[in-house]
């Protein structure tokens, strides 16, 4: 392996154009006309254009990736996360193509991507699930016999499913058949597939998952991270370790890890989701066949570098990982900041980022996906980048993402960033005392506050702009506004392209 194409772009582009670059590769990237000057694309070796912004017009269409991989000389591929990463059809274009695939094998992706075969192959390998169906269900007389038998409440699950889609909660048993037609239609619509199954409902549960690594030689984990700071399925905040999870707890929730990677003969980086009942109890939901956005919390508390494995592993060599138990060190946190304001409805915002102050000093990591003068628009997800914090303990990582939140500053595009003030203020987040519902529960947290930094902000955005238009070595800033920074900013990676 020499030169790796990364087909996906954003903040995970720029990750892995750097880990290549550590590991001594080239790396090749792919970009639409919206991202012709996004920082992935200049950080590369190497840049193929492919096509219009519409993902499925580009980052989506598989010709084109293994034609710009040809056309570069690229001799494996990393899909990244989100857009083709977790299609096996993907992954064997690829292999067929005579690329490496920088991986799981697709079978192991087609076995875990089917709900009910992945419910199957967990439970023969003794991995707890969730009690409930191992087969689609299409009977209703059936499903009420076995939602009796489990209990209410149930829930209805597409099998071809995974984050929320096709999902039914069952709390009585009159609206049992009216959930299955509903979440049957709703999953031959969005997954092509409209079998269904059942589930007990797992009530006010913790989005518990283990981060696996394997080789052609060993499987091992990396311990948890607490995924249940989350609004409609998507993650807002993500800590490693958990404040529950015992150092008993952990090595059962990875050995059961490890044993659902085993049994689909799993190769590469990937992530067993678990909800983990008050009481102590996990059952295993999912495996997510992909490196995840969330995976530097567990970077920062294991010392591994999660994407040069990746490369490493798909090389055909062994994980630079000790043998031996392994124990989290510290306390890692991230914020995923996006173009999603809260004083908005959460609705994505638009615009051109004019100023960008960037947090930085001891312990703190910026995986961003734009810069200042980016444009931010509809095409793609909300998520701009990624605060990350290392502290010795939770507590000192808390009062280190507090400062660094207090540092950004980003001018131009509505975030969440005051939504993150709020929580990291929070005594019960604090306190540690989250479950999936919190944000259910605590929608004061969701709400719009008026932020007394915001004026100061732009004043110091604006004057901050002029010194950026000076480091770009543009005459200098007459009007004084942040707007004509960021245009200066834009204007010069243009014309360095011409
Ligand atoms: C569940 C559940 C409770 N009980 N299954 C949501 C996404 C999909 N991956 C599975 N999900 C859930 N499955 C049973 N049997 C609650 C959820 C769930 C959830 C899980 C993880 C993180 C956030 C969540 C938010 C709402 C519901």
């Amino acid at each position: 392996m020499k030169s790796v194409l990364i087909a996906n772009r954003g903040e995970i582009a720029l990750r892995i154009v750097r880990a290549c670059h550590e590991e001594g590769l080239e790396a090749v990237a792919v970009y639409s006309t919206a991202d012709r000057t996004a920082p992935y694309v200049r950080a590369a070796d190497r840049a193929v254009p492919i096509g219009p912004a519409p993902a499925p017009e580009s980052y989506l269409v598989i010709d084109k990736l293994l034609r710009a991989a040809a056309e570069a000389g690229a001799d494996a591929v990393h899909p990244g996360y989100g857009f083709l990463a977790e299609r096996a059809t993907f992954a064997e274009a690829v292999e067929r193509a005579g690329l490496l695939w920088i991986g799981p094998p697709p079978a192991a992706i087609r076995a875990m991507g089917d709900k009910t075969e992945a419910r199957r192959r967990m439970q023969a390998a003794g991995v707890p699930i969730v009690p409930g169906a191992n087969a689609p269900i299409t009977d209703p007389d059936l499903a009420l016999a076995l939602a009796r038998e489990i209990g209410f409440p149930v829930m209805v699950k597409a099998a071809a499913g995974g984050g929320g889609k096709g999902m039914r909660l069952v709390r009585t048993e009159g609206e049992l058949s009216g959930a299955l037609a509903a979440a049957a239609s709703e999953a031959g619509k969005a997954f092509g597939d409209p079998a269904v199954y059942l589930e007990k409902f797992i009530v006010a549960p913790r989005h518990v998952e283990i981060q696996v690594l394997a080789d052609d030689e060993r499987t091992i984990h990396l311990g948890e991270r607490e995924c249940s700071i989350q609004r409609r399925h998507q993650k807002l905040v993500e800590e490693a370790p958990s404040a529950v999870v015992t150092p008993m707890l952990r090595e059962a929730m990875g050995s059961a890890a490890v044993a659902a990677a085993r049994a689909v003969s799993y190769r590469g980086a990937g992530t067993c989701e678990f909800l983990l009942g008050a009481d102590g109890a996990f059952h295993f939901l999912e495996m997510n066949t992909r490196i995840q956005v969330e995976h530097p919390v567990t970077e920062l508390v294991y010392g591994v570098d999660l994407v040069r494995e990746q490369l490493r592993i798909a090389g055909g060599l062994r994980m630079r990982v000790p043998a031996g138990p392994l124990q989290p060190r510290g306390w890692a946190m991230e914020c995923r900041i996006t173009s999603e304001d809260p004083a908005n409805g959460f609705l994505p915002s638009t615009g051109r980022v004019e100023y960008l102050g960037i947090p930085g000093g001891p312990g703190v990591r910026w995986d961003a996906a734009v810069e200042i003068g980016d444009d931010v628009t509809l095409y793609y997800d909300s998520l701009l980048a990624k605060l990350i914090v290392w502290g010795a303990d939770r507590r000192q990582a808390i009062d280190r993402m507090r400062r660094a939140l207090d540092e950004l500053i980003l001018v131009g595009v509505g975030t969440n960033q005051g939504f993150h003030r709020r929580l990291f203020a929070d005594p019960a987040f604090r306190a540690g005392e989250i479950d999936i519902q919190f944000l259910d529960r605590r929608t004061d947290l969701l709400e719009p506050a008026a932020d007394p930094t915001l004026d100061r902000d732009f004043v110091i955005a604006a004057a901050l702009a002029e010194e950026e238009a000076r480091r770009v070595r543009r005459p200098a800033v007459t009007d004084g506004t942040a707007t004509a920074g960021a245009e200066w900013a834009r204007q010069a990676r243009l014309d360095a392209l011409q």
